[in-house]
Parts: C-alpha cells; sequence; structure tokens
C-alpha cells in the first residue's frame, strides 16, 4: 500500500487494448478486495480511505452510497462490511481530485463534451457552483445566492409549473428527498420523474396490483432462511456483491438456489467469500444448484409455465388460497390451455428443463422470489412479474417467515425517495396529508414520467430542467433524442458530485451545483446533521459521514432544497409558509413532519436511531392484510407474450460490466466476462456469429430496428460468448442510443432496454 500514490486522472482510452479472455468459475474473494482497495488508495490515499471504509455500512457510519441491498443487525455486522464494488464507489465519491474554476477555465464546453464518460468522471470532485450562459463557452464560477436566484426566475417566468421537470437519482436521502418534493408540489407540479421509472417502475406497478403494496415482503433474514431462493434477472456478483453473503449462509443452512439468466453470471455459479476463511483458501461455495439459461424476455412464458405445473401436479397451497385471494379460478382456468410449443419458442428451454425448476418450487417449503433489471426492463415486465406473484400466491410463500417477493433495488435510497413522495403519480391520500400538513392544494393530476419529460423537452411543453444528482442524459434511452431534449430547454440545472455527460449537454443556461456526497461530514446550520435511508428490505437507518468535504464551498442538498425554495417562493405565497429556514438549520424539523405525513413513519425522528434502525410496515408480509380493492391479493391472467425477432436479427440486452455504478465508469475490465480493457464489445453466441457471417474480434456496427426507425451505435467489437441462440449483450451506457424513447414496457413506461431488436452491421469506422 505504501507504494501507491494518488494517481494523476487516467486520460481517455483505447479500445485497441481490448483483451478478450476466458471466464473465471469463481468470484470476489482476497483478489477482488485487493483490485478494490488498490483504487481506493490511488482515489484517496491511503488514511482517507482507511477512514471512509471503517465507518462503511456500521451502525455509527453511513450507507454505502452504492447498491440498495440491506444490511445485517448490528450485532452481524464485520468490521469490514462491504464488497469490493462498494469500495469502488466510496473511492470514486471520497477522490482527492478536483474540478475548481480553473478547470472550468481551461476547458471549453464543447471540448468537455468530446471526453468520454470515463474521462469526465475521473477529473474529481466539482468544488464550487458555475454557470453556462447563452452564448458562452466556458462555465464560470456564480455564487450560490445568485445561482438560486436564477433558478427561481427561470421558474416563475414559465407559463405553468407543469413546463418545469424535477428529476431524482436514486442517492437523495429521505429528507432532502421529502423536501424536494415539498418545494416541487407546493410550486405546483407533479413533474417528478426518477431513476426508477428506468429501474423497477414494473414492480412497483405490478406489486401494487397484486399484493397491494409497491415494495418487497422479505427481509434478510427471510433469505438467509428461505429453502428455495429464486434469482431471476439480476447479476449479484457485479451489481449487488454483498448478496453472496446472505446466499451463501442460506446454502449453508441447506437452501438450493436457481438462477434464471440468459448468461451464467459467475457470481451465481461460485463464490468465495472474503469475510470467511474458508473463502480466502478454500474452493469456495457452489450457489446455484440449477440455472436455466432462458432466451432474453422468456420469463413469462417460463413462470406461466411453473405454474401450470405446480397447478397439474397439485402442488398448491390450497388453505392460503382460500383465505388470502381472489381470481385463483380464471388463473388456473388460463393455464389449462397454455401452449407449450410457445413456451419452448419464447424460453428456449426444454420441457426437462422447466420440469426442473418446477420441482425445485414444488419441494421447496418457502421461497424467495428475486428479480432485477432482467425482468423489469421488457415490455410485458409488468405481467412478468405479476407472473411472479402469482407463483408466490399459489405456493402461500408471502407474510411466512424464509419466504417472499424480493425485487432487489439498485440505487441505495430509491426506495426511501419514493417512500418520501418522488413520484409522478403520488396516491390521493399522500397527497390529502400533506394538504393537511402544510395548509396549500398540491396539483392532483399525474406528472411526467421520465420518459414524458424527454417527450415534453423534445417538444418545447417544458422548458426547465432540475435533477437532484444522477446523469439523466446517459442514463436515459435513445441518447441523441434525449441530447436534444436536453439542449431544448431554456435551463438546465444538476446538483451534481461529478462531472458527468449531462453537464456537458446543457440547456441555453446551464447551472451545476455541487453538493456534500453520502461518506461526507454534513455541518449545515453549525451543527452535525444526519440523514435517513431506506434500503431494498424496508428498514430505515441513519447516515452519517465521517470525511472532510472536497470543498468548503460544498451544500448538503437539504440545503440546495431549502435555499431555492426560499428564493422561489414570494411573501405571501403558501410556499413562503413553510418554515425551509428551520430545515435547513435541523433536518429534525424535516424528520418530524415526515413522521406526520409519511405512512407508517410515526416517531420517525426517535425510531431511525434505534440501532439498525426501524423496518417500514408492509401489511402483506406483517399480517398477511393486502391492501388492495378487493382486500385480498389477486390472481392475474396475462396474454404469454412472446418477444420475437426476424429472421438474421438478434435481441439485444443492455447490461452492466464488473467495473461502473451505471454511467459512472470505474474501470475498463469486466473480469467476470472475461473481458479487458474496452467496453465498446457486444456479446453474441458464437453459432449465431457463423450464420450471421461474422467473426469473433469483428468490428460491427449495432443498427436497433423499432417501428420502422433505425438507430445505429458504431465500431463494436464482436465476443463470442455463450448464451442462448438469438440473443445478444451489450454495456450500457454506451448502448443506450439504440433503445427507443417510445419502446416502453405496457403499464410502467419502463424503457426496454433488456430488450432491443438489432442486426450487426460490418463497421465502416471505428467508433466515433
Ligand atoms: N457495482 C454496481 N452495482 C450496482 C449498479 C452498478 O451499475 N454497478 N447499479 C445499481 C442499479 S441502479 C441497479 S438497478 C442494479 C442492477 O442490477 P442487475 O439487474 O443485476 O443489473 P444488470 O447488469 O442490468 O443485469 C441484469 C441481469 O439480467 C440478465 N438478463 C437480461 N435479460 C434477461 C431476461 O430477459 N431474463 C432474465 N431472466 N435475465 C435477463 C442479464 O444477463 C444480467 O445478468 O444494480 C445496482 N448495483
Ligand atoms: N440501456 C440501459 N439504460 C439504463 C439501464 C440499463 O440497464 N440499460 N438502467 C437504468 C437504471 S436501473 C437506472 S437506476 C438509471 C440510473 O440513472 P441515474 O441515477 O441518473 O444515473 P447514475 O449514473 O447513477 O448517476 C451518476 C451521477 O450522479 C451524481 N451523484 C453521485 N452521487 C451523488 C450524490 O450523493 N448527490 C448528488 N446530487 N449527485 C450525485 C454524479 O454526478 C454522477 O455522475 O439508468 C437506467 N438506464
Ligand atoms: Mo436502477
Amino acid at each position: 500500500m505504501g507504494l501507491l500514490r494518488r494517481g494523476a486522472p487516467r486520460t481517455e482510452y483505447d479500445e485497441s487494448d481490448l483483451e478478450v479472455g476466458s471466464v473465471p468459475d469463481a468470484v470476489a474473494g482476497p483478489h477482488a478486495v485487493a483490485v478494490a482497495l488498490k483504487r481506493a488508495a490511488e482515489q484517496m490515499g491511503v488514511v482517507r480511505s482507511a477512514r471512509s471504509l471503517l465507518k462503511l455500512n456500521q451502525p455509527d457510519g453511513y450507507d454505502c452510497p452504492g447498491c440498495a441491498w440491506a444490511d445485517p443487525d448490528p450485532e452481524h455486522r464485520h468490521t469490514a462490511e462491504f464488497c469490493e464494488n462498494g469500495v469502488k464507489a466510496v473511492a470514486e465519491e471520497a477522490t482527492a481530485r478536483r474540478v475548481d474554476r480553473d478547470f472550468f477555465a481551461a476547458h471549453p464546453v464543447a471540448e468537455l463534451a468530446g471526453h468520454s464518460d470515463f474521462w469526465l468522471g475521473q477529473q474529481g470532485r466539482i468544488t464550487e457552483p458555475v454557470v453556462l450562459r447563452p452564448g458562452d463557452t466556458h462555465y464560470r464560477p456564480i455564487g450560490w445566492d445568485e445561482a438560486f436566484a436564477l433558478v427561481a426566475e427561470h421558474l416563475r417566468g414559465l407559463a405553468s409549473p407543469d413546463e418545469a421537470v424535477f428529476y431524482t437519482s436514486g442517492r437523495t436521502s429521505n429528507e432532502a428527498a421529502f423536501a424536494y418534493q415539498l418545494l416541487v408540489r407546493a410550486y405546483g407540479t407533479n413533474n417528478l420523474p426518477d431513476c426508477s421509472n428506468m429501474c423497477h417502475e414494473s414492480t412497483s406497478v405490478a406489486l401494487q396490483e397484486t399484493i397491494g403494496a409497491g415494495t418487497g415482503s422479505v427481509s434478510l433474514d427471510d433469505v438467509e432462511s428461505a429453502d428455495v431462493i429464486v434469482v431471476a434477472g439480476q447479476n449479484p456478483g457485479t451489481n449487488h456483491p454483498r448478496m453472496l453473503s446472505a446466499l451463501e449462509a442460506a446454502k449453508d443452512r441447506g437452501a438450493r438456489i436457481l438462477a434464471i439468466n440468459p448468461l451464467r453470471e459467475a457470481g451465481l455459479t461460485r463464490f468465495k467469500n472474503p469475510q470467511r476463511p474458508r473463502g480466502v483458501v478454500g474452493p469456495g461455495t457452489e450457489l446455484a444448484d440449477l440455472h436455466l439459461p432462458v432466451k432474453v424476455g422468456g420469463d413469462l412464458a417460463l413462470f406461466q409455465a411453473f405454474g401450470a405445473l405446480l397447478l397439474e401436479w397439485g402442488a398448491v397451497d390450497e388453505a392460503f388460497i382460500e383465505a388470502h385471494t381472489t381470481g385463483f379460478a380464471s388463473y388456473a382456468e388460463g393455464l389449462r390451455s397454455l401452449d407449450w410449443p410457445t413456451v419452448h419458442d419464447a424460453t428456449g428451454l426444454t420441457r426437462d428443463q422447466i420440469e426442473a425448476g418446477a420441482r425445485l418450487l414444488e419441494g421447496s417449503s418457502a421461497t424467495v422470489w428475486c428479480w432485477a433489471m432482467g425482468i423489469t426492463q421488457h415490455r410485458h415486465a409488468v405481467a412478468t412479474i405479476k407472473e411472479i406473484a402469482n407463483l408466490a400466491l399459489l405456493r402461500g410463500d408471502i407474510g411466512k417467515p424464509g419466504a417472499g417477493l424480493c425485487p432487489v433495488r439498485g440505487h441505495s435510497n430509491v426506495q426511501g425517495d419514493r417512500t418520501m413522495g418522488i413520484w409522478d403519480a403520488p396516491p390521493p391520500a399522500f397527497l390529502d396529508a400533506l394538504e393537511a400538513e402544510f395548509g396549500f392544494s398540491p396539483p392532483r393530476h399525474d406528472g411526467f414520467d421520465t420518459v414524458e419529460s424527454i417527450r415534453a423537452l423534445r417538444d418545447g411543453r417544458a422548458k426547465v430542467f432540475v435533477a437532484m444528482g444522477g446523469n439523466f442524459v446517459k442514463a436515459a434511452p435513445d441518447t441523441h433524442v434525449t441530447e436534444q431534449a436536453m439542449r431544448n430547454a431554456d435551463l438546465t440545472v444538476q446538483a451534481s458530485t461529478k462531472l458527468n455527460r449531462s453537464h456537458v449537454v446543457p440547456g441555453r443556461t446551464a447551472l451545476i451545483l455541487p453538493v456534500l456526497g453520502r461518506s461526507e461530514r454534513d455541518r449545515t446550520g453549525g451543527r452535525e446533521q444526519r440523514v435517513t435511508v431506506e434500503d431494498s428490505m424496508s428498514a430505515v437507518h441513519t447516515s452519517r459521514g465521517p470525511l472532510t468535504p472536497a470543498s468548503p464551498h460544498l451544500r448538503s442538498e437539504v440545503d440546495v432544497v431549502c435555499s431555492l425554495a426560499e428564493a422561489l417562493f414570494e411573501p405571501g405565497s403558501p410556499g413562503a409558509a413553510i418554515p425551509w429556514a428551520d430545515f435547513r438549520a435541523d433536518y429534525g424539523a424535516v424528520r418530524r413532519r415526515i413522521a406526520r405525513v409519511v405512512p407508517g413513519c410515526t416517531d420517525y425522528d426517535l425510531r431511525v436511531d434505534q440501532p439498525g434502525g426501524f423496518v417500514m410496515p408492509h401489511p402483506p408480509r406483517d399480517s398477511r392484510t393486502f391492501p388492495t380493492p378487493e382486500q385480498k391479493a389477486v390472481f392475474t391472467t396475462s396474454p404469454l407474450q412472446v418477444l420475437s425477432v426476424p429472421e438474421g436479427r438478434l435481441l439485444l440486452q443492455t447490461l452492466r460490466s464488473h467495473d461502473q455504478f451505471n454511467t459512472t465508469i470505474y474501470g475498463l475490465d469486466d473480469r467476470y466476462r472475461g473481458v479487458k480493457g474496452g467496453r465498446r464489445v457486444v456479446f453474441v453466441h458464437p453459432e449465431d456469429l457463423a450464420a450471421l457471417g461474422h467473426a469473433e474480434g469483428d468490428l460491427v456496427d449495432l443498427v436497433s430496428e423499432w417501428d420502422e426507425e433505425e438507430r445505429r451505435a458504431r465500431g463494436f467489437r464482436v465476443v463470442g460468448y455463450d448464451q442462448p441462440r438469438g440473443c445478444a449483450a451489450a454495456y450500457y451506457p454506451e448502448a443506450n442510443e439504440l433503445v427507443p424513447l417510445d419502446s416502453t414496457a405496457e403499464g410502467s413506461q419502463c424503457p426496454t432496454s433488456k430488450g432491443v431488436v438489432v442486426r450487426l452491421e460490418a463497421a465502416a469506422s471505428p467508433a466515433d
């Protein structure tokens, strides 16, 4: 370690360094942690690394800014309660590199726009507010008060509050999220799109309809004590590495794991736990007992087939069905006529493979269903998740120890943000509670979600775009359309920690407001502040960063919201009556309002301080009560849909490499898939390659075909990779330009990032 120095930012990468090797058969282990610690020391220095990592995910520390996987009980936490990718997330945020006024003076925006996302992110933390005015070539420093006045002036000048859009990325704390939605609704709109519109929205819609609650029904204990755990459309080895420890604990107790994934993801097949001696020297734990390599988009058919077999075998919990559900008869009726040839066509699986999966479920005394983006980002995602709910209901697997629904969320606080009211379609009861508490009439019509916001900006129906974190331009689908939409805006405002693509695709006027990150001490109002977050299993707890902020000019997100509100609301207006100064001075004042407005948050300010926090109520989990209109859990019937792909085309999914957090690129290696030194690759089955007249290593353009439109992403290297025939994979966000804005999930409007019809064409030139 002593030899490691804080390196200079790495420069542009060159895809000619790309190497493709073999896929490892085990993940994690000491090597992974060593890689991560080296990165941390490079970015932060050794002392800052140690100080920050020892507080990560500890009861008196801060919540990891990586994924939303739950923490063990305080007494079961390790001193080092983090994973390789958590260390990378902290290193990225706590880096010692800085983007200051000299940096902006040296680099015109046009030049910055020519750099890769990797390069932009590597430049360091933004240190003071900057503005790009119409006609200017460079961002220039601006004072905080002047910045707030500028935003307020734009917002007040709009013909309607619905001409402004307020995006949130799921890292925002509960306090900031609550204050933000309050500001936006007091201003007069529900235009609160968030990253979950591109993520688990399909889950929220499906679960709300079937069990009456949009969140999962399990605790970490349930996962660890399950008999069978299904992991569908999720790559935990990369995206939720701490989940592997829970899977390992479950296996130690005899659980079996069913992996459903077109790819044989390394994390699911073998795991070496760096926390345990056996993981360091031994062979590790074999995780998945059965892997079903389903075709991309084939899960709806697979889950219907599971249902049909379980019904045929009489493997159903009749007492549960009778007491707690409705709609069973028509569900069972629908499955009796299941069209098996279509099932095989859709799944690419044989009857034997499907039966093997169903036998696992049949023999299980308690099943936990985990899923993520491989399920939610398809045209028929909502229907697919409703089938997961059907299977759980069929087996009585809700509200029972060791069983339940476990949508594995992405961003560390995406679930909390929704609980706090970051929602373009808020439930009327939430608006009633806001109205009663704050005495203004919130808008009652739904706002714009992510896709609708892009359309509105594109068409001139929205003119101001404000982002509380995230990288909207790069995360959203249809990159060229989204970029044009953003450039159409009169004003774009980004509250950010690091530079990203959204800063270099500005509106006519653009502001960057640099904020504190999760790892930093927050002394807003002259006192030590803490914030709260909610994890994927509805546990709410506090988070307090240990590090000195990257710059003395940074403000907290709560401060930014409150200060903007003070600049925006004219004296005498309902928004001005809200005590923004009190909120900023003491976040406890926000928490006391949360307690009175948000269901399940009684005594919030007291309960979050219990060790490990508290768990949000969840009627299906807690008491098998289902707050649907029928007051029962609802079996649903959905038509069997198959994603058909014309001859000579492939169905492309866009996924994450092991070296990124969403649009933040940490490095260029996807170790678990054998890729080194590059990201513009497309994974295709070797026989499909031969059939399509391409060879490994060829340079191709990916051309997406949708509704008679074509979109082209240039210069991808072909990598032969085992997966069902007819499927392909490329990395997000490089492939986002292929995802059509109007291609969305039915019922949730989530972009279909995992189901894009493409053809490969020999590339005329390398990537532009
Ligand atoms: N290190 C790291 N951690 C992260 C993130 C990150 O970028 N980096 N992102 C965070 C966020 S916001 C999220 S939402 C989560 C995402 O976590 P994941 O959902 O695991 O992320 P993806 O890489 O999109 O992986 C999707 C998986 O689904 C599979 N898949 C694709 N299509 C299908 C299909 O049709 N059926 C089935 N059964 N499987 C399919 C893919 O092969 C892949 O294994 O991770 C969070 N954690
Ligand atoms: N094709 C395709 N597209 C996808 C997906 C996919 O699988 N395929 N996945 C989708 C999913 S699941 C998601 S969740 C979205 C993600 O969409 P976003 O949440 O918008 O994207 P991120 O890349 O997570 O945002 C990173 C930026 O957040 C800022 N940031 C980091 N920490 C903080 C903080 O503490 N405060 C503030 N204010 N800013 C901070 C930094 O400036 C950083 O550059 O992308 C979606 N897009
Ligand atoms: Mo996500």
